[in-house]
């Protein structure tokens, strides 16, 4: 890891919920290391993504979705993205239709810090033609100083080694930050944890998949049957959203159990027995104490 000839940059995936910030970045990665979902509020924390190819390492960092939060979850998990805007080099401002009010709200944050922002307009697999897409662009004209404009597919990796080529010439000379072959921050029990989040957030409607926390209990290699043996305990909020999560003789918790399972032996590459708990903690999203105790402290 030396600094001779190296290049390396900060930067930080913005933009409203549900735009796609996470699925870019692990389309960058080609790895899942941030989940992804078609609610709103998927992403709770900051995740770094470190990309390294040749010479060149960019350590993104994927954040929640600007919104303004009611409870003191969501207003913690608003100021991270303000916050990660802070401490890099450039952004990548990510948005799926045409601009208005709400990405007003996200521009006036880059309009204080006058750093290099890409705009990127994503989720172009959607839109019916080239017109469609000329519209949003145009749209964001005159709205900001940005580095460059990508209209992209996350999903179907379209157009993304542009933003990736625009990005690596802004690199400046800097040390790798991370080991080449590491590709995110997180510890393999937070990645779990998400996992089990994410099959949360597929499986169930409405207010549930916002109530849920997860946290890992225990781990520990059972020789015996060459397994890692894996408790996780998910909070929820009252005693109806946990009746919902464990469904008809338990069947819900058992596909969310399953589909986890599947993916954590994937990642890891091991095999996996997965226990689930569900319990409920009232309010917790409001309690200070409680939103430490599943990782929202403040970062
Ligand atoms: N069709 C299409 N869908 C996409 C694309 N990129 C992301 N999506 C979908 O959009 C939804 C939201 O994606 P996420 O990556 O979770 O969005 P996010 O911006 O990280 O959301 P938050 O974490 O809640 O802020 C998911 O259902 C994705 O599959 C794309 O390029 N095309
Ligand atoms: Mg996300």
């Amino acid at each position: 890891m030396t600094s001779n000839n190296t290049k390396s940059g900060f930067g930080a995936i913005v933009g409203r919920p549900n735009v796609g910030k996470s699925t870019l970045i692990n389309q960058i990665l080609k790895d899942k290391i941030a989940i992804t979902s078609n609610k709103p509020q998927t992403t709770r924390h900051r995740i770094s993504g470190i990309y390294t190819k040749g010479n060149n390492q960019i350590v993104f960092l994927d954040t929640p979705g600007m919104h303004k939060g009611k409870d003191l979850l969501n207003k913690r998990i608003d100021k991270i993205a303000v916050s990660s805007l802070k401490e890099v080099d450039f952004v990548i401002f990510v948005v799926d239709k045409a601009y208005s009010l709400a990405e007003s709200y996200i521009i006036e944050y880059f309009n204080s810090i006058k750093i290099p922002v890409f705009l990127v307009i994503n989720k172009i697999d959607l839109l019916p033609n080239k017109s469609a897409i000329d519209e949003i662009i145009i749209s964001y004209l005159g709205k900001y100083d940005f580095k460059g404009v990508y209209p992209i597919s996350a999903s179907n990796d379209t157009n993304i080694n542009y933003l990736l080529d625009d990005i690596t010439n802004i690199l400046e000379d800097g040390p790798f930050y991370y080991p080449e072959e590491v590709k995110t921050d997180q510890t393999e029990q937070t990645l779990m944890a998400e996992f089990i989040r994410e099959k949360i957030l597929y499986y169930t409607e409405e207010e549930v998949p916002h109530a849920t926390a997860v946290i890992i209990e225990s781990l520990n290699y059972n020789k015996k049957y060459k397994t890692l043996d894996v408790t996780a305990l998910i909070i929820v909020e009252r005693d109806s959203q946990k009746g919902i999560l464990i469904g008809k003789n338990g069947s819900k918790l058992k596909q969310i159990g399953t589909d986890a399972r599947l993916d954590i032996n994937k990642k890891f590459d091991l095999k996996v027995h997965l226990t689930l708990w569900v319990k409920v903690k009232k309010d917790w999203r409001n309690r200070e104490s409680e939103l430490i105790r599943y990782g929202y402290g403040n970062e």
